[in-house]
């Protein structure tokens, strides 16, 4: 727990350790869409709330041509990963399921614009 209110009190600057578990599910198991956009403040929204055990589609589409948010870089557990290219106005779908608590994020390959996925 105290933990977690470390990871919030960070969210959104400094880049963090993720924790938790994510793993890449079929389209059509996802139960919902979280729309995302890539603006020039970086990723909209920045945070996430979901559920350890639900299954949902990352719809990310980057609004804004010059911008380093050319592919979103999705950290599924504290040491993997995964990287998808955003092609400009292009919705990107990335479906995963989450399978325990923690904080996951998604960034710009080198993890300057950032957002986080916290899992309850
Ligand atoms: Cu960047």
């Amino acid at each position: 727990m105290h933990r977690a209110l470390v990871a919030v009190a960070l969210a959104g600057c400094a880049p963090h350790t993720p924790w938790g578990r994510a793993v890449l599910a079929p389209a059509a198991s996802a139960e919902r869409v979280i729309e995302v956009d890539v603006t020039p403040d970086g990723f909209e929204p920045k945070h996430f709330l979901v559920q350890s055990g639900e299954s949902l589609t990352f719809l990310v589409t980057r609004r804004v041509e010059h911008t380093c948010v050319t592919s979103v870089v999705l950290s599924l557990d504290v040491d993997s990963r995964i990287e998808r290219e955003l092609p400009l106005d292009e919705p990107v779908p990335i479906t995963v399921r989450f399978e325990a608590p923690g904080e996951l994020g998604m960034s710009c390959p080198m993890n300057m614009y950032g957002a986080t996925i916290q899992i309850r």
